[in-house]
């Protein structure tokens, strides 16, 4: 973090290169306060760095840090321990508690749980975000036994991986979350810069770091930690922002179309083989309409349950084609009645009475 002093180490050179485009991106999301500029969290698009701006966090509880549980739900710890739960879309934020931590620097969510990192005192906590409790884990060290915390951030990686960056060192561990146990990546290289946030880009499987001295998202190698791409940030495109604090959240799991099924699948539950229809969903009733609405693979599987073509003379319609079909149509011949039709609003047969005292009278019979 920015209040810390300031390390002359960081002075990577990174190059500012344009970073590969992707159909679908893993949101990406900016904590960019301070005590004095900003209050604000955005979304970060990797490719053009562009800041997009969701909302406004109080101005006299200074945030520490940020974590996403998916695309819509945030959370932030203040300097005070206070645990926000931030909603994206509408942006909205409540207090849900304190946990009682010392500035936790780097949050994180993974693992059904919020992973923080306190600042001063090094150690690594666990915080039911339910419950508003946080358990203390131990400090993060080496295996030796030597601290490495100061400032920095962590994330959980798509295969499981917790990272940390350390502005001890700068540079990257691995980081074991049952013990607080931090290893130095394979190939790591010290001496990088101050990351204040680390993300992790699920579908593209990248790796990020917001380099807050350079105003920069900087894509990281997870082998060495050394910057591969790097784009400076902004909020008027292409002028440079100016980024507070700047710890990152990255969201595993997304739900666009608010259906409460996530698009991933895998750890992050069912998956929503449409998120862009929440009437399409794993659960939801298959209907006939040529679609797979309940997700299990198979378009329409079980509609002709449902089906009615809306002729009450028509029995035992089925799904064909995405289209409910006629099924057997009723048979009024059985019955004695002359010229019977089929009344198609209830299914009576409509007809006169064969020989009867009245001929002339029409008679309906369900
Ligand atoms: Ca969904
Ligand atoms: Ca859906
Ligand atoms: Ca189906
Ligand atoms: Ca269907």
């Amino acid at each position: 973090m920015r209040g810390y002093v300031v390390s002359l180490l960081f002075a990577a050179s990174v190059i500012a290169t344009a970073l590969p485009s992707r159909a679908v991106a893993t949101p990406l999301f900016v904590l960019d306060t301070d005590e004095a500029s900003y209050t604000l969290i955005h979304r970060v698009n990797p490719q053009t760095g562009q800041l997009t701006t969701l909302g406004e966090m109080p101005a006299d509880d200074i945030m520490a840090s940020l974590a996403a549980v998916d695309d819509n739900l945030l959370y932030a710890v203040s300097y005070t321990g206070n645990l926000y739960r931030i909603t994206v879309s509408p942006f909205s934020f409540t207090i849900v508690g304190n946990v009682g931590t010392d500035t936790c620097v780097g949050l994180a969510y993974g693992n059904g749980a919020l992973y923080g990192v306190e600042g001063w005192s090094g150690n690594l906590v666990r915080i039911d975000p339910d419950r508003v409790t946080a358990t203390f884990i131990a400090p993060i060290v080496l295996a030796d036994g030597s601290s490495i915390v100061f400032g920095g951030d962590l994330v959980q990686a798509a295969n499981g991986t917790w990272y940390l960056w350390s502005n001890l060192t700068n540079a990257l561990y691995t980081l074991d979350v049952g013990t607080a146990i931090a290893t130095p990546v394979p190939s790591q290289v010290q001496g990088i810069g101050w990351y204040t946030g680390l993300a992790f880009d699920y579908d593209a499987g990248t790796l990020y770091g917001s380099a807050v001295f350079d105003d920069a998202l900087v894509a990281t190698n997870p082998q060495s930690g050394s910057p591969t791409r790097s784009v400076p940030v902004c909020v008027d495109c292409p002028d440079v922002h100016d980024l507070a604090y700047g710890d990152m959240a990255s969201a595993r799991c997304t739900d666009a179309d608010r259906d409460g099924v996530y698009a991933e699948g895998g750890s992050c539950g069912p998956r929503d083989c449409n998120d862009g229809n929440a009437a399409v969903r794993p659960g939801a009733a298959e209907a006939c309409n040529g679609v797979d609405d309940d997700c299990d693979g198979a378009v329409d599987d079980g509609a002709s349950a449902a089906c009615n073509d809306g002729n009450a003379c028509t029995l035992g319609d089925t799904c064909q084609a995405g289209a409910c079909r006629p099924g057997t149509p009723r048979n009024c011949g059985l019955l004695n009645l002359v010229g019977a039709t089929c009344r198609a609003s209830d299914g009576a047969c409509c007809g006169r009475l064969l020989g009867g005292l009245l001929p002339s009278v029409t008679v309906c019979l369900k």
